[in-house]
């Protein structure tokens, strides 16, 4: 730990001590190595933290600057201040217990004057993120480029108008994919901060996705060029900053991938609060991306239901981990991908260790969702249930139309015998939900 200077200092280690814990600088529900199904907590929910929010969050909004109390932010040149935040994070990463971080090449080193500076700035710091990740066993989930905050990618990156917003672009990414190799990142992540439109008429939409498409070829060719085997992940977002964003939702991701041939590579990273602004819930999300094939990583955070943007609250409803865990449990985990707090403390929330209570209810609101999906999966009332609903589909008539074996004629001719179909059953919604509720 980082002894003498230390950042969170009088915070020690975060420790499971169960549901009639004294302290809320502990975990009543998030205990590590405790197995479920045939595994340990940790490795069902491989716990990151976003080191966008986490370390470089201010609490500016468009109303006001920053509120942030951050002592450690004492330093006047930014490199040297980016390679101190390195210690500040993996303290606070190691005191929190959790097995990975992600970032954006820009959070954690400083934009030079000129590209071939920034890349330098970044080799500083990786140098200083290398060292942390040796010391303490703790690892890099994903990596990702920042290719919307600067005024070149003012009109997006991949989808810039500007071919050299295009190059400039690809070059960032070719080097961010280098420094998640360097650190063994699990993964790559696309978001498409500005790959998107304010408006139609001045748009191409058709050529602007088709240079989408050939962006994620270059980086899935260069992965393959110099050997990253991470997993490259796309983010599903609807909308903010843009008006509509190419990435919408699962599906709309999924087609895009399938169309331009990128499905081999390419899986989903999915956020919560990113599904409601799409008009989905997060299971939803997790659903349809598991019966595809896509399900990769989780961007764990909540809206409020009544704010309409990306507000990246802390999740603290087991309900809704409860429903998540029990379709990633079902489509078979998420590793290599994880659970990445994309969230953030809010603007009043200024303390240092206001970012332990958020992480910590995160991480047990998860762990407790775990919990409860694997009773539910081991007890199997709910499946039962929903085989019941299906029961027709077992006899022998759906067991031929499954198997193609049966036409529109075959049918027409089944149901002009029969005359009407079999009466319906209910739904019994509210009884699945009662069930449900039993086991929270
Ligand atoms: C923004 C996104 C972003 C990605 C990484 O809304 O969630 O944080 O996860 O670029
Ligand atoms: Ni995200
Ligand atoms: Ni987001």
């Amino acid at each position: 730990m980082a002894g003498a200077h230390e950042a969170f200092a009088g915070i020690g280690r975060i420790k499971y001590e169960g549901p009639a814990a004294k302290s809320m600088l502990a975990f009543r529900h998030y205990d590590a190595d405790a197995v479920v199904e045939g595994k340990p907590m940790k490795d069902h929910l491989r716990f990151a933290v976003s080191y966008w929010h986490a370390f470089r969050g201010t609490g500016a909004d468009p109303f006001g600057p920053g509120t942030m109390l951050r002592p450690w932010e004492n330093e006047a040149d930014p490199l040297k201040m980016a390679v101190k935040r390195v210690d500040v994070a993996f303290e606070f990463l190691e005191k929190l217990g959790v097995g990975f971080y992600c970032f954006h090449d820009r959070d954690v080193a400083p934009e030079g004057a000129t590209l071939a500076e920034s890349n330098k700035n970044l080799d500083v710091v990786v140098d200083a993120l290398e060292k942390h990740q040796q010391r303490t066993g703790i690892k890099l989930l994903w990596g990702t480029a920042n290719l919307f905050s600067s005024p070149r990618y003012v009109h997006g990156a991949a989808t810039s108008p500007n071919v050299e917003s295009f190059a400039y672009a690809a070059a960032q990414v070719k080097k961010a994919i280098e420094v998640t190799q360097r650190l063994g990142g699990a993964g790559y992540t696309f978001w498409g901060g500005r790959e998107g439109y304010q408006c139609l008429w001045n748009t191409d939409m058709k050529r602007e996705t088709d240079h989408l498409a050939k962006f994620m070829h270059m980086a899935v060719d260069y992965a393959k060029e110099i050997g990253f085997k991470g997993q490259f992940y796309f983010e599903p977002k609807p909308r903010e900053p843009m008006k509509h964003q190419y990435d919408f939702d699962a599906a709309t991701c999924i087609n895009f991938l399938r169309t331009y041939g990128l499905e081999k590579h390419v899986k989903m990273n999915l956020e919560t609060n990113h599904a409601t602004l799409a008009g989905h819930e997060i299971q939803h999300e997790l659903e349809y991306a598991g019966m595809q094939g896509f399900l990769g990583s989780v961007d764990a955070n909540t809206g409020d239901t009544l704010v309409g943007w990306d507000t990246d609250q802390f999740p603290t409803n087991v309900y809704m981990t409860t429903q998540m865990m029990y379709s990633i449990l079902k489509y078979g985990g998420l590793a290599p991908g994880g659970i990445n707090f994309d969230a953030k403390v809010r603007r009043e929330s200024f303390e240092p260790v206001d970012l332990f209570h958020a992480h910590i209810g995160g991480m047990d609101t998860f762990a407790r969702g775990l919990k409860i999906a694997a009773a539910m999966r081991a007890d199997g009332a709910i499946q039962k249930l929903v085989e019941e609903r299906y029961a027709s589909w077992s006899g022998p008539l759906g067991k031929r139309i499954e198997a193609g074996t049966e036409s529109f004629k075959s049918l027409e001719a089944e149901m002009l015998k029969k005359g009407e179909s079999a009466a319906c059953t209910s739904g019994r919604q509210e009884l699945f939900e009662n069930v449900i509720n039993t086991y929270l």
